[in-house]
């Protein structure tokens, strides 16, 4: 492989430490990472640079390279055989060029019958320049995908646990007026039968715009509001902003000011600048001592009107500064160390995130994972919650881009991402918003939201032929739940991204390199979401040698729930499905994950269960898959579909590891290859085997 890599300063001064993780042999050649909304992979370059600078884009474009509310500098190259990744950490401005020379193609003939095989290769040489500070480039030397995957989360942590109820569906839009407003779309989501998990509310909650507080005209009796979610087990999500109003007699901006916990002018006094609240200050993040005080600001007894079920939503974090320089700080404002803000301002809104995060941690003694949204983000965001893409727009482009650039997010670590589904700005027409539910539910956060002075559009407003379809995709969603949380798990301890682009899961196709409008879902799902207006069909391209006519891979069980509740928290004790997909050679295997879904027990006290499920020659067996875990379940696996069986079996037997055999009553559809066993009474936590003879 080619590594060229240039790097360069224009104002101050770099100083530059190489760092190489493995073994570089040789030099890298291809690809493209960060938060752009253009192509992931791009032949040739039009000349710009990539711009890594977070801002507040309103409404950004598609393909655009100037950067918007978050940047990983971050680039990973892949080409048939090895997987190289370059992290240049450096959070002050950074542009980052690449050119790549026309392919050149060759083939390779291999002896024996006409085995013909193309291969095709290009250089690509990148070149970073970042305005200040000291950067340290670190070189990833793969040399598989997840290789590299794991070399960078050594760098900037994995994926934070999430709690189960944030894999969910939540419910949002700018704003839900009042707590009567909550409670009707609440019971709405009841009366339609339509599982939902979180309820959120945006900045007009507050009292002018002070975070912490509620207008209490709108919101009198918030944790009355608080108890009706929670008596539905579901939860709350509230906004707080970087900003705080200049006001002497609210208490947050009061106390911050007397401590110095503001940015500072290059002049010495507070930054103020225009936000939603009118004059404001912003606090200053990077000192760990405003990250503390912030964090305890969460408290119960200090967040008036907050209880358990509250989590928190960080917005504006880039930070956005109305009025500002492109909408944000002055770069010579001076932060704690005396840093300026043009060294730090790519990191801002990661240590807001940290510190709210944190705060959530200390609010439950240490007990409860928390859930953090952020829109600005950087390298090592994962650790501290999930990240969404900003305002998009409601036309079907958005969704289009959606899918790249959540890909994007997904490989620099960031698993924990999602788009506004409707798109923010504007009116989804019905058949825009039921494609956008259908392509969210396969997104790892999955919510809707929408602007100020929109048209109203929870799910049940578009007709009931609308309604279905939404339905159907959100349950469907649940239905997935176990196969999502044992993603994450995995994305957790073995920094493995939940979304892929298809070249993780096959790296030696070169077809798969340039798709970017379908994707898998961990390994055994390939999802390719239609977003074109009027699709009656879609060409789907299925890699590897999958015969199965679903898009499960070939050689893959997944685990899922057979009863769909009000929320993920009904469902706990729900049964379990199992769907065996076979491959070719009639084996399939796949893991579940679980534990109690809220909590940090599964880290200290190893109260988790992780099983195996693998089938062949017939025999389908649930194994311990980590003998550390102990969380005992009394949930049953009701249901198998083994899908790709060729013949009908004559019988079917299940066997527990007391030796004990079973009959177990069968249907076989012939037509789809079919096998469906209904009716089990199987523990997902116990060993067991089904003979299928
Ligand atoms: O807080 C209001 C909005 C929010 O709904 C949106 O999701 C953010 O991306 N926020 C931006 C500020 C106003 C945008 C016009």
């Amino acid at each position: 492989m080619d590594l060229n890599i240039s790097m360069g300063s224009h104002n101050m001064q770099n100083h530059t430490n190489l760092k190489i993780l493995g073994k570089v042999k040789t030099r890298i050649f291809t690809g493209g990472s960060g938060f752009w909304t253009r192509k992931v992979r791009k032949e040739n370059i039009d000349g710009d640079a990539y711009r890594l600078y977070n801002l507040d884009v309103y409404g950004y474009k598609v393909h655009d390279k100037m950067g918007i509310y978050g940047s990983v500098p971050y680039l990973l190259a892949h080409k048939l055989g090895r997987t190289l990744g370059i992290f240049w950490l450096n959070a002050s401005e950074t542009l980052v060029e690449i050119s790549t020379e026309p392919a050149v193609k060759y083939t390779l003939t291999q002896m024996g019958p006409v085995a013909a095989k193309q291969k095709v290769e290009s250089r690509t040489d990148v070149r970073w320049m970042s305005e200040s500070g000291i950067i340290d480039v670190f070189l990833l030397t793969g040399p598989t995908p997840s290789d590299v995957f794991r070399q960078y989360s050594y760098l900037t942590g994995t994926q934070a646990m999430p709690p189960l109820f944030s894999l969910g569906y939540h419910q949002c839009r700018w704003n839900y007026e009042d707590e009567q407003d909550v409670k009707a779309v609440d019971a709405g989501f009841d009366e339609h039968d339509i599982p939902y998990d979180v309820m959120w509310l945006d900045i007009e909650h507050t009292e002018g715009k002070r975070y912490f507080t509620w207008d209490k005209k709108r919101f009198p009796n918030p944790k009355r509001m608080q108890e009706l979610l929670r008596s539905k087990k579901r939860k709350l999500v509230v906004i707080s902003d970087p900003h705080i109003k200049v006001d002497p007699n609210y208490s947050v901006y009061a106390k911050a000011k007397e401590q110095g916990f503001f940015v500072r002018n290059h002049d010495g006094g507070d930054f103020e600048g225009v936000c939603w609240p009118g004059l404001s200050s912003y606090l200053d993040f990077t000192n760990p001592k405003v990250r503390e005080w912030y964090s305890s600001l969460f408290a119960f007894s200090v967040y008036q009107g907050s209880t358990d079920i509250l989590h928190v939503w960080n917005d504006m974090n880039e930070p956005s500064v109305f009025r500002g320089p492109e909408l944000t700080m002055q770069k010579n404002a001076i932060h704690h160390g005396n840093w300026e803000h043009r060294e730090l301002h790519n990191i801002y809104g990661f240590y807001q995130q940290m510190a709210t995060a944190e705060g959530l941690i200390q609010r439950s003694k240490g007990k409860e994972r928390p859930f953090v949204l952020t829109r600005s983000f950087f390298a090592g965001s994962q650790k501290y919650g999930a990240v969404w893409t900003g305002d998009n727009t409601a036309e079907w482009s958005y969704l289009k881009i959606s899918v790249p650039m959540l890909l994007t997010l997904s490989i620099t670590g960031i698993s924990f991402c999602g788009a506004d589904i409707g798109g923010f700005i504007g009116n989804p027409e019905a058949e825009l918003l039921v494609r956008w539910y259908q392509a969210g539910a396969y997104q790892p956060f999955f919510r809707s939201h929408a602007t100020k002075n929109t048209r109203r559009r929870e799910p049940w407003l578009f007709g009931e032929k609308h309604t279905q379809l939404i339905r159907e995709a959100i349950r469907e969603r649940y239905a997935l739940l176990p196969y999502w949380y044992s993603l994450f798990y995995f994305a957790h301890v073995a920094s493995q991204p939940v979304m892929r682009p298809l070249w993780i899961e096959f790296p030696g196709e070169l077809e798969t390199f340039g798709v970017e409008d379908e994707y898998m879902l961990g390994s055994a799902l390939l999802v390719h979401p239609v977003t074109e207006p009027k699709a009656t069909v879609v060409d789907v391209f299925l890699p590897g040698s999958n015969e199965i006519p679903v898009f499960q891979r070939g050689g893959s069980v997944v685990p899922i729930k057979t009863t769909i509740g009000k929320s993920t928290g009904c469902m706990t004790d729900s049964p379990y499905g199992l769907r065996v997909a076979l491959s070719t050679k009639g084996s399939a295997v796949g893991e579940v994950y679980l534990d109690d879904g809220h909590s940090f027990q599964y880290l200290h006290q190893k109260q988790f269960m992780h099983r195996k499920f693998s089938f062949s020659s017939g025999v389908l067996i649930n194994s311990c898959a980590d003998e550390r875990g102990r969380y005992p379940s009394k949930c049953i696996v009701e249901q198998i579909f083994v899908l790709g069986l060729k013949k009908q079996p004559s019988s079917v037997t299940a066997h527990s590891s007391d030796g004990k055999a079973q009959p177990v009553a069968f249907t076989y559809c012939a037509k789809t290859s079919t096998l469906s066993l209904e009716k089990l009474s199987l523990n997902i936590g116990a060993d067991w085997k089904v003979h299928i003879q």
